[in-house]
């Protein structure tokens, strides 16, 4: 899907700013409602979570639907044009009126949806009314526990004459922020128009083979012209699908990205795609890219924000950006769902690696607060398949001309050691469908939850082996020194596998400000020494591929006893400023270099 651009061609209007909202209930609101202007509205803007923007748990803790309305009208100007409503993200499910009437839905909270309404939008004002829901539950991805009680809190008692109040109970560590969570734009085309481009680099010596298949409807001839960063022409080429060569390439490299535009003409249609041309590859146990071993230094990271919630801000994008240069870091991975496009195509601008990560988080019914009583067969419980290979389809149509992404993580934290079989039967297709989406074919993971590692018969078919561990934390915490031996215990067992393996999790909480002589749990020293003792184990090993952070600053999370206002795993805070061990990390990891850390036989 392409993300709506301005051009010679194409008109854009962003809806952005403050629109009509009013809370729902838990019921869906009568579709009879959704052609008259919202009674006493409220303010709210978007793009932003609603959570945050009023004070009082009626707003926080909303459960259901609430409604969003502005009044759209079309300049005479763009008569005659093909227009469609785009929404960059709506969380968790959307119901989309166009005066009165249902024009879509979509289910899912983090990936893009649009509808064509060239015939819809009437001369004048047009009601738009958006309808969102936010549970979360057995068949929603991320996963929300059905019977009441989060990961953070326990089950919640049921007693006779309690009445505890409806509510999310987030099967997931992060708050579940809601609402028009990202762009709201209208675009245009000509009636004729480009509704999809594909390109495919691959590296051939000092020169780039392009592979490329353009997506059209209606009539037209289809040329293309590649431009370089100073606007030259290195490359032509016409018909629908095809490929070019660019000669001297200069190629996209981490923290030092080059990004060629291919500009595609489809008869009176125009698209301007940026791209970068870079090789990805797992051999071995290394990971490649542009055929050089790399090293993975950096994060997980949030969407997550004071008052935006999970709304995009990208006055905060350029900020994190900026500091994971600061530190020495040159990757992160999108914990726990799609980042915005706009994220996306900053990290393609910026030389930022990005494991790109599906909503399907939660996907583990014996742990946390769904856990107690007998082991379940997480994938019988669920019901979240069907959507489970949409979200992935989605994404990966979405970002395949990312240069910046590398690699796809279909799952965090899924249960693959209760009901080994049940867990293979499930995953071995949906990493098949990751790789037959993909058309740069990039490598496929699905990030592990500490566990019996021993039974697991699903993260060994992954191309990369993603781990979040937390020795010294959840396990053994307080205790480094087994915490190191029980680590080099786990990494022993996994070197036989030949694959390359890295963390994408390991961190423990942090209290900023929070000193101790003596590190201990909480402290800003422990959180160092935590650090110091893994990678004194991870350096020994070859085939440890890379180290991303949990997370990279302190983020909402339900209420519960395990978190005080939040997780603050961060190596910044909430506000972005550095705790200690964002120094140690400074140090240590612009001392490694993104390219051959771990050469072979050293
Ligand atoms: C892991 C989850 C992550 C949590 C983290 C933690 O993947 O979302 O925030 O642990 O407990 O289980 O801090």
């Amino acid at each position: 899907m392409l993300y709506p651009r301005l051009n010679e061609k194409r008109a854009l209007i962003d809806l952005s700013g403050i629109w009509n909202f009013r809370l729902g209930i838990e019921d869906e609101p009568p579709e009879e409602q959704m052609g008259a202007p919202l009674s006493q509205p409220m303010s709210i803007a978007v793009p932003a979570s609603y959570n945050d923007q009023y004070a009082g748990e009626a707003f926080r803790d909303h459960y259901g639907w609430v409604l969003y309305q502005r009044t759209v009208s079309l300049p005479a100007i763009l008569a005659g044009e093909r227009l469609v409503l785009r929404f960059g993200a709506v969380t968790q499910s959307a119901k989309v009126y166009l005066n009165g009437k249902l024009l879509t839905t979509h289910k899912g909270g983090f990936l893009p949806f649009e509808s064509e309404v060239t015939d819809i939008l009437q001369p004048g004002d047009n009601l738009l009314t958006v309808a969102v829901d936010n549970r979360v539950n057995h068949s929603t991805l991320p996963v929300g526990s059905e019977k009441g009680g989060n990961m953070l809190s326990g089950l919640i008692p049921d007693l006779p004459g309690v009445t505890p109040k409806k509510q999310n109970y987030p099967n997931f560590d992060f708050f579940n922020y809601c609402g028009i969570n990202r762009p709201v734009k209208l675009y245009t085309t000509p009636k004729s128009y480009i509704k999809d481009i594909t390109l495919v680099p691959s590296v051939q010596g000092e020169n780039a083979d392009v592979s490329y298949c353009i997506d059209t409807i209606g009539k037209g001839d289809i040329s293309l012209i590649i431009r370089d960063e100073a606007g030259n022409t290195v490359a032509t080429a016409t018909g629908a699908e095809s490929s070019f060569v660019i000669r001297n390439v200069q190629l996209w490299e981490p923290l030092n990205a080059y990004l060629y535009t291919a500009e595609v003409r489809f008869g009176d249609d125009l698209y301007y795609e940026p791209f970068g041309v870079r090789t990805v590859e797992v051999r071995g146990t290394e990971f490649l890219i542009n055929g050089k071993p790399f090293y993975f230094k950096g994060f997980g990271k949030h969407e997550d924000a004071p008052f935006h919630g999970r709304g995009l801000n990208e006055t905060l994008n350029v900020k994190d950006i900026g500091l994971i240069r600061w530190i020495g870091a040159n990757s992160f991975r999108t914990s726990h769902y799609p980042y915005s496009e706009e994220m996306m195509l900053l990290c393609d601008r910026e030389g930022i690696v990005v494991i790109d990560e599906t909503p399907a988080v939660g996907v583990n019914l014996n742990f946390g607060a769904a856990a107690g009583g007998e082991p379940k067969d997480t994938y019988k419980e669920l019901s979240v398949a069907e959507h489970h290979r949409e979200v992935i389809k989605e994404m990966i149509c979405r970002d395949k001309n990312r240069a910046c992404v590398v690699m796809w993580s279909i799952a965090n934290e899924s249960d693959t050691t209760t009901f080994p079989d049940s867990a293979l039967e499930y995953y071995k297709p949906l990493y098949d469908l990751a790789h037959s989406c993909d058309p740069q074919n990039r490598p496929v993971t699905l990030v592990g939850v500490q566990n019996d590692f021993s039974k697991d018969k699903t993260l060994p078919i992954m191309d990369v082996i993603c781990l979040n561990r937390y020795y010294g934390w959840y396990v053994y915490g307080g205790d480094l020194k087994a915490a190191a031996q029980a680590l080099k215990i786990e990494l022993d067992y996994w070197s036989r596998l030949g694959k390359p393996l890295m963390f994408t999790e390991y961190g423990a909480d942090t209290v900023a400000g929070l000193h101790t002589v003596t590190p201990s749990m909480f402290s800003e020293e422990y959180q160092k020494a935590f650090y110091e003792m893994t990678h004194a184990v991870t350096d020994g090993y070859d085939f440890f591929i890379g180290e991303q952070v949990w997370n990279f600053a302190d983020f909402a999370t339900v209420q519960g006893i395990m978190r005080v206002d939040g997780n603050k795993k961060g190596i910044f805070t909430r506000d972005r400023r550095p705790k200690l061990a964002a120094h140690y990390f400074r140090h240590r990891w612009q001392e490694i270099p993104d390219f051959g850390y771990k050469n072979k036989g050293n």
